[in-house]
């Protein structure tokens, strides 16, 4: 008789196939390699153009504004992890089509298809106007910093009504500021590093419960403005932290002006951006 597998043996796929929208934007770059391992067929959309498909790997562009596109899209598919649209604030507009009508599109796909859970990149911008020396968790009020917060936020509401009607699971990402080291003296508190993505992206994944939760996607930094105790259940650890980054940061950027809205507000530069017409 075979002895049962150790868990470290044990493989990492939980997914027959896995859809990755936004696949060619910056974090779904970083994504691609790296949710490859969870899944049998990794299937990647987006707008823009995601060169050919490797091993285990389908491509469907769509757009997200295109119902039947995306029904299409979601054939087949078992979990989502949902990056695209605007990733930035702007005219209202483009949000409008990529963030609003696009992220209805994708729920109500995931419900004709009976997609089971997605993994959907909010944004900290949903929660842009509390303050820098305020600590926050996901159970407060939104106060969304501009048209791509208040987006987010309609997609955080669809989201939780597509759980509490349908049951289709969402783990919502209040992403702070996602790139390979932060860029600014506000990024040192909002830094979330590509490894500590992962590791929220796959904990939401894979977590036993996820219902409908909100998230902070942020590292161990030293500077606290989200507390995540609300949505422990996940299961995330962040393992990084900016303080590396510190001193070459404040050295870069000369000492800010307290009265500036911008380095009031959690939001940074959203907060003063617009009107655009
Ligand atoms: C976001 O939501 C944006 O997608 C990203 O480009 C950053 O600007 C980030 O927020 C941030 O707040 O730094």
């Amino acid at each position: 008789m075979s002895s049962p597998p150790s868990p470290g043996s044990l493989s990492p796929i939980r997914f027959h196939r896995l859809l990755l929208t936004g696949a060619a934007g910056g974090l779904g770059r970083v994504l691609r390699p790296r949710l490859k391992a969870y899944c049998e067929v990794l299937r990647l959309s987006d707008v823009a153009d995601l060169g050919s498909a490797a091993k285990g790997e389908e491509v469907v562009p769509a757009r997200l504004e295109d119902r039947a596109a995306l029904t299409a899209l979601l054939q087949g598919v078992d979990a989502v992890v949902h990056l695209g649209g605007v990733s930035t604030e702007g005219p209202f507009d483009p949000i409008l089509q990529a963030n609003i009508i696009g992220v209805y599109n994708l729920y109500e796909a995931a419900r004709i298809q009976g997609a089971k859970r997605i993994v959907f990149a909010s944004s900290n911008h949903v929660t842009g106007f509390y303050r820098q020396d305020e600590v926050i968790s996901p159970t407060d009020p939104m106060r969304p910093d501009g048209f791509y917060g208040v987006s987010k936020a309609f997609g955080e509401n669809l989201a939780r009504f597509y759980f509490n009607r349908y049951g289709i699971e969402t783990a919502c990402l209040r992403i702070g500021s996602s790139f390979p080291a932060p860029k600014d003296r506000r990024m040192l508190a909002t830094w979330l590093s590509f490894d500590d993505l992962e590791r929220l992206v796959v904990a939401c994944l894979t977590a036993p419960v996820v219902g409908h939760s909100v998230i902070y996607g942020v590292s161990d930094n030293r500077a606290r403005w989200w507390d995540n105790t609300s949505a422990r259940h996940l299961g995330f650890v962040a393992e990084d932290s900016s303080e590396p980054f510190r001193a070459e940061t404040e050295a870069r950027q000369p000492v800010l002006d307290p009265t500036d809205p911008t380095v009031m507000y959690q939001g940074g530069a959203f907060v003063r951006a617009g009107p655009f017409d």
